[in-house]
């Protein structure tokens, strides 16, 4: 019996290779997470931009805590079991009126999991819509060649979300989005990913953390959690496994991206 899905969502992760909505958060917490969230990036413009949307969960209390929440990890354990290990974070921020767009993708392409016995929560912060678009070109948001040719987009599933609803997608599913046409930012915080302990990066190293169960294989380093919000200490770590996640992006690129 799954613990927090329905049986007809995993049923139905296991069929299309997501599930979505899940609700988790209500619409009051989602409004918290949200002004925590807009409140750090007000008061450290620069710490949230860029890169910096990576990882931002060792340097901010509201996104560790999104990360280690018991419900999300609830419906992590009936896709990969009761053993979590948490690999990353990354913040997907389209502003209104922008460019940015996510082309068509695989996760398990670039990201070096082996096996796939892995999964990525995507969380909604604001609301998720349609209206994210629909055009490619030079404002992709992913960090390097990983484009799906060809896909056929009528055979494409629309996801919307509202604040504090989660989707899980498995590493082989194709997915993106489009540019963001609304005159509201669109906010996602992608958990990228929950693992299993048996998975390996098997392109560079990687810190994680234990967000349940037991770690039989120690295959990975253990980072720390946040001592509050920018702490130097938390800063210069986030910094270090920033570094760590662009080698793994980038090895055997010539140039490296923004992000
Ligand atoms: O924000 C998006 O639309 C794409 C996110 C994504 O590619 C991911 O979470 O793996």
């Amino acid at each position: 019996m799954p613990i927090r899905l329905t049986a007809a969502q995993q049923e139905a992760y296991e069929r299309d290779g997501f599930v979505a909505p899940i609700d988790i958060f209500s619409p009051a917490e989602a409004a918290d997470i949200r002004a925590a969230l807009e409140e750090a990036e007000r008061r450290w413009p620069e710490g949230m931009a860029g890169a910096n949307r990576n990882n931002a969960h060792y340097v901010l209390p509201a996104l560790d805590a999104i990360t280690h929440d018991s419900r999300i990890l609830d419906a992590v354990e009936d896709l990969i079991g009761p053993d979590i290990l948490v690999a990353g974070t990354t913040l997907f921020i389209k502003e209104p009126e922008t460019k940015g767009f996510i082309s068509w993708h695989q996760d398990a392409r670039y990201i070096g999991l082996e096996p796939h016995d892995w999964v990525t929560g995507w969380l909604a912060i604001s609301n998720v819509t349609e209206e994210n678009g629909d055009t490619y070109g030079e404002d992709n948001l992913l960090t390097r060649g990983q484009t799906v040719p060809d896909v056929d987009e009528d055979a494409a599933v629309a996801v919307p979300l509202k604040p504090g609803q989660l989707s899980l997608h498995h590493p082989r599913i194709v997915h993106g989005s489009g540019p963001n046409m609304s005159g509201e930012r669109r906010i996602g915080f992608a958990m990228q990913s929950y693992i299993a302990p048996n998975v390996e990066q098997v392109i560079g190293r990687i810190w994680v953390q234990q967000a349940r169960g037991t770690d039989r294989f120690g295959h990975h380093d253990t980072a720390p959690r946040p001592n509050g919000a920018m702490q130097p200490r938390d800063i210069q770590f986030r910094d270090e496994a920033n570094e760590r996640l662009s080698d793994i992006f980038y090895a055997g690129a010539s140039r490296k991206g923004r992000y």
